[in-house]
């Protein structure tokens, strides 16, 4: 490798739902981050590595912007203002969709933040595979370029994975030249007991309804390789209410039982290993008002 490498933080930021996870995951080729049609899917900040033999990206997927309703919400948000401190270059991901953002205060604060910063800034527009007519973007795109916040506007599908290599190519454009920070066949710094974590909660996201899935939290206890036989795992599901608890169990355990099933074949497919999964539901009365309980969860 020569020594004119070039490497650097990319934040992913945005809207919730906008598809930051997706994106991360395409570009690595590899689910890291866990993706589901509900917002605040992302909690915590993760780590994404892409690298070639002249670049090296390191991405941070974050949560989305949201206006905190519990303690959880502003360590949230925390991991957002981290990010725009400590990256070289923004990414911000809005659904094309919903570019009709004048309205909204939350979007509009950020992009106050956003103007104070100087970091390179790339507008990625995404979901363009849903506009009825390619005719609809240039006239957003426009939009976005009067606001004079964003050097560069990119509309992409992150689904189908065009215009990749534009984004790709834009943040390699203002990347610095600096040696890399992780080993080039690295794609994350995160341990597999957060993967396998985030997995777990994933279904959970897609198995319940309402609240549940907001207020829910997923804990690695044990996680044991094996040499021979299967690896042995058991987790946590905290949930905050009494009447949560039931409804995770389901009747007669029924619910948590295929739960238990699901995250087990999801859990050795990314492990490439077969598993033995221990799951209890716990109750922890307003976690996620709870500042030890959250520091306890890594928040
Ligand atoms: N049609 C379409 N759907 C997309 C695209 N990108 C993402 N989605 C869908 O949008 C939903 C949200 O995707 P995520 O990647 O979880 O979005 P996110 O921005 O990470 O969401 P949070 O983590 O909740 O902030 C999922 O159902 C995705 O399948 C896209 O390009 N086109
Ligand atoms: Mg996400």
């Amino acid at each position: 490798m020569t020594n004119k490498t070039k490497a650097g933080f990319v934040a992913i930021l945005g809207m919730p739902n906008a598809g930051k996870s997706t994106f991360l995951n395409k570009v690595i080729n590899s689910k890291l981050s866990i993706v589901t049609p509900k917002p605040q899917t992302t909690r915590k900040r993760l780590t994404g590595i892409y690298s070639t033999d002249e670049y090296q990206i390191v991405f941070y997927d974050n949560p989305g912007l949201l206006e905190p309703k519990y303690e959880l919400h502003h360590s949230m948000k925390k991991y957002i203002e981290e990010s725009l401190q400590d990256c070289d270059i923004i990414t911000f991901f809005i659904d094309i969709t919903k570019s009709d953002i004048e309205h909204n205060k939350l979007i509009s604060d950020f992009f106050g933040t956003l103007k104070n910063i100087q970091s390179p800034k790339i507008l990625v527009l995404n979901k363009i595979d849903l506009l009825s007519s390619p005719k609809f973007m240039l006239p957003i795109m426009s939009k976005f370029n009067e606001l004079q916040i964003f050097d560069e506007i990119i509309p992409v599908s992150a689904v189908k994975g065009n215009s990749f290599s534009e984004v790709i190519n834009t943040i390699v454009k203002y990347l610095p030249e600096s040696p890399f920070y992780f080993d080039p066949a690295d794609i994350s710094d995160l341990s597999e007991r957060f993967f396998v974590s985030e997995i777990i909660r994933e279904i959970i996201f897609f198995s319940y309804h309402d609240e549940i899935p907001f207020s829910t939290e997923v804990v690695i206890n044990e996680f044991k390789e094996r040499k021979y036989g299967k690896w042995f795992i058991s987790a946590d599901i905290i949930v905050e209410k009494k009447s949560h608890k039931s409804i995770i169990i389901g009747e007669n355990g029924n619910k948590l039982k295929l739960l238990g099933e699901n995250a087990r074949v999801a859990i050795e497919k990314h492990l490439g290993t077969q598993i033995y999964l221990e799951l209890y539901v716990k109750l922890k009365e307003n976690w996620r008002n709870d500042p030890q309980t959250l520091k306890n969860l890594g928040y």
